[in-house]
């Protein structure tokens, strides 16, 4: 295989692909051990490898890898040609009756060219257009054969490939990562049964009950269409307006007001299935699941000041992100859990199981951990790979199956649907991308863009001239739940749907102070950006009925009176099983990866002290952290021994609320000539704003105290003063405040500094 490895086409710009030198690939052949710290090592092998697919992968390549490989283009020391392979000789002018005289119709190469060019480009997602993905592949911890004969969960340390997509859900394709927004967490599951699409979200619950009512919440949420305003925001009349008409929306309403609504990092946040569904074993018994995505990375978040910051530095936060964690090597990771309960235990819930505005506690159900999914190759073509895939949750394998939620009812029809005109027709299965590893047999034919070239003269089933084949599978393929339904024909909801405000208290109540001070913050945010005082009003009432302090707080920020409550369409639920979860809130996942991919700017200027700042580079790259100089300007700064010091990036180009941390630079001549550029003062105002750790080192304390911060006042871990003398003693500090994310005792609102 090393020579099939060698023959493959790579691209020569991607230090992470296979049969590269310094290839960050995988090593060829070697398994880990589920749970074990080589995961990141591990790989598709002939005995965890797909055995349904035409035999078993590569040993060393991911089994996706594979099934691309034939659509895969290599143009090194090639020639141009047409779409017809025939050569060009001239890219650069149209052929022309005479050097000034008009351009010809014959011209078939530029008529190809500029056709092509016309018609680049394809509608975007109705919703969750904007959105980042890579390859991996998921690990079974154990087998599952006790609920579940979905392929993936068949046994301990089995491996099936992935490919996941994250995205904002309201902003178009080219908006900002750092919307406030839930984020898509969507996972193709390429199994030996067939694709499994797990289509996810960061927060748990939904904003609506049925399928019904998802064209409202979107057109509400969307630019208004008079003026196609605001791009990707919530914060407007019409969202708003929506909402506070839904009390039903409110519990999730307070999800993506918190912090999660602005994650530090795709790879920061947590995923759910949402909706409950089914597991379905061997006998064909049932049990109902919630599916959770835990990161390893542990879930952080932005401060709404720096994400809008961020939205102009670098609109392609979370994608650069991603791609450069997964190019450098460093492979984000989650582990899956199932919350697995009977249908008679979710019969003597308060809440109803089907209602997608409700979480089921994990004190009420626990979360069992059931394998881990790292992704380690970033896509080769954004187009071909991220914008082509087709997720749908109609897309199950044998041992998943749906729970009757109306939400859920919807989405099976839709995400079909929806990729007939994104992608041009009904053969979008085709598109390499969306091809299942498993083998595709049917009677389907025709249609746009059909590539498989199916052989006979039989379409049809039953046949007798095809030997009757393909035939049907019986108990191996497909097969529905069975349930006896006796009822009538009705629009409407069952009773517990009808209760709004317990679950969104629950996750209020289940915040720290901080938090519940950022949620109560983004609601004045937003409706503060509502025109209509009616609609501001509309909602505070509806917040009455989730906490009377979070109403007073936003009422307070809008310079308005608590209005009375709403009147509650329920008033008098079942009570809560689960009052306080800690498990809601975001502190509570720490993760476990330290200052690993963490971005850390060190300022620089002509005369700045070399060997400490030499020797902190070298200790926090060695902790993984990804570690800047950054000038007045990019490149090279004469240090105070003479040396070089290369900025790679500026104050002006990369503000420091692209980075994690900051380090002040000893050297009296560098701290001089820093002080006197107002873009110092602007980058440590903002470290100290967004609570993350600043060191001083020597002279550099001297910038500290004309940013008026006075380190000696503040008792906050993340104010850090050294002499360069002890950088050796004080990295390990400084790398311990820093993995601590922020520190928060510092932040207030409105901004002291
Ligand atoms: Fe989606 N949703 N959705 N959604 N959704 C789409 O499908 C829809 C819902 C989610 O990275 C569309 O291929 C309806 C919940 C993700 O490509 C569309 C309803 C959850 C993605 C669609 C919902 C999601 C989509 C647009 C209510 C979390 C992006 C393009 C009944 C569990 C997948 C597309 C990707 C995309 C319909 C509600 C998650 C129009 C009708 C709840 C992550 O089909």
């Amino acid at each position: 295989s090393d020579e099939l490895v060698a023959a493959m086409p790579y691209n020569s710009n991607k230090t992470s692909e296979y049969g590269h030198d310094n290839a960050l690939a995988p090593p060829q052949g070697e398994t880990a051990e589920p749970g074990s710290d080589s995961l990141t090592a591990s790989t598709m092998t002939e005995e965890t490898g797909t055995v349904k697919t035409g035999g078993a992968a590569e040993p060393g390549i991911n089994a996706t890898v594979s099934s691309l490989r034939r659509v895969r283009v290599d143009a090194s020391e090639q020639p141009l040609t047409t779409n017809q392979g025939v050569r060009i000789s001239d890219n650069q002018n149209t052929l022309k009756l005479g050097l000034r005289g008009p351009s010809l119709l014959e011209d078939f190469i530029l008529r190809e060219k500029i056709t092509h060019f016309d018609h680049e480009r394809i509608p975007e997602r109705v919703v969750h257009a904007r959105g980042s993905a890579a390859h991996g592949y998921f690990e079974a911890y154990e087998p599952l054969s006790k609920y579940t004969r979905a392929a993936p969960f068949a046994k301990k340390g089995k491996i099936t490939p992935v490919f996941a997509r994250f995205s904002t859900v309201a902003g178009e394709r080219g908006s900002k990562d750092t919307a406030r927004d839930a984020r898509g967490f969507a996972v193709k599951f390429y199994t030996d049964e067939g694709n499994w699409d797990l289509v996810g979200n960061n927060i748990p619950v939904f904003f609506i009950q049925d399928a019904m009512k998802f064209p409202d919440l979107v057109h509400a949420v969307k630019p208004e269409p008079h003026h196609g305003m605001p791009q990707a925001a919530s914060a407007h009349d019409t969202f708003w307006d929506f909402v506070s008409l839904m009390p039903e929306s409110t519990h999730m309403l307070m999800w993506v007001m918190s912090d999660r609504g602005i994650p530090r990092s795709y790879r920061m946040m947590q995923g759910f299935g949402v909706h409950t569904f089914r597991l379905v074993n061997e006998q064909g018994e049932s049990v109902f699941c919630k599916f959770h995505w835990k990161p390893l990375q542990g879930t952080h978040s932005l401060l709404w000041d720096e994400a809008v910051k961020i939205s102009g530095a670098d609109p392609d936060f979370h994608r650069r992100d991603l791609w450069e964690a997964i190019e450098s090597g460093e492979f984000p990771q989650w582990e899956l859990g199932l919350q697995i309960f009977t249908e008679e235990e979710a019969e003597g819930f308060s809440f109803d199981v089907l209602d997608s505005t409700k979480i089921v506690p994990e004190e009420l159900v626990p979360v069992t951990p059931v394998g881990r999914m790292t992704l380690n190759r970033n896509p080769d073509n954004f187009f071909a790979e991220t914008e082509q895939v087709a997720f749908c949750t109609a897309h199950v394998i044998p041992g998943i199956d749906f729970s009757n939620d109306p939400l859920l009812a919807g989405r099976i029809h839709s995400y079909v649907d929806t990729q007939i005109t994104r992608l041009g027709g009904p053969n979008f299965h085709e598109i390499p991308i969306n091809s299942p590893l498993a083998p595709v047999q049917n009677n389907q034919r025709d249609g746009m863009h059909r590539q498989a070239l199916h052989r006979g003269r039989v379409a049809y089933e039953p046949n007798s001239l095809a030997g009757g084949c393909p035939f049907q599978a019986g108990a191996s393929g497909f097969v529905s739940v069975p349930e006896t339904i006796s009822d009538d024909k009705v629009r409407g909801k069952p009773e517990k749907f009808a209760e709004h405000y317990v679950q969104a208290t629950l996750f209020f109540d289940s915040q720290t102070a901080v938090e519940q001070a950022h949620i109560a913050a983004a609601f004045r945010f937003e409706l503060s950006k509502v025109g209509v005082p009616a609609i501001r009003e509309r909602m505070l009432s509806s917040l009455v009925n989730v906490s009377r302090e979070l109403a007073a707080e936003v009422a307070g920020g809008l310079g308005m009176e608590v209005p009375d409550a709403m009147p509650k369409a329920f008033a008098d639920p079942q009570s809560a099983e689960v009052t306080v979860s800690s498990a809601l809130s975001l502190m509570a996942l720490p993760g476990e990866c330290g200052i690993r991919t963490r971005q850390i700017a060190i300022l620089v200027e002509e005369g700045v002290h070399h060997v400490s700042l030499v020797a902190l580079y070298e200790g926090l790259t060695e902790a993984g952290a990804i570690v800047h100089f950054v000038g007045p300007r990019v490149g090279m700064f004469d240090s105070n021994s003479g040396e070089k010091i290369e900025a790679d990036k500026s104050m002006e180009n990369s503000p420091s609320v692209l980075f994690d941390a900051l380090v002040l630079p000893d050297g009296n001549a560098a701290v001089e000539a820093l002080k006197g550029n107002g873009h110092t003062m602007e980058f440590i105002n903002d470290v100290y704003r967004h609570c993350k750790t600043i060191l001083a080192l020597g002279a550099g304390q001297e910038l500290l105290k004309e940013a008026g911060i006075d380190p000696q006042t503040d008792e906050d871990q993340g104010i850090l003063l050294a002499d360069s003398a002890d950088v050796a003693d004080m990295t390990p500090v400084f790398i311990e405040a820093v993995a601590a994310h922020r520190h928060l005792s510092r932040d207030s609102d409105p901004p002291i500094q």
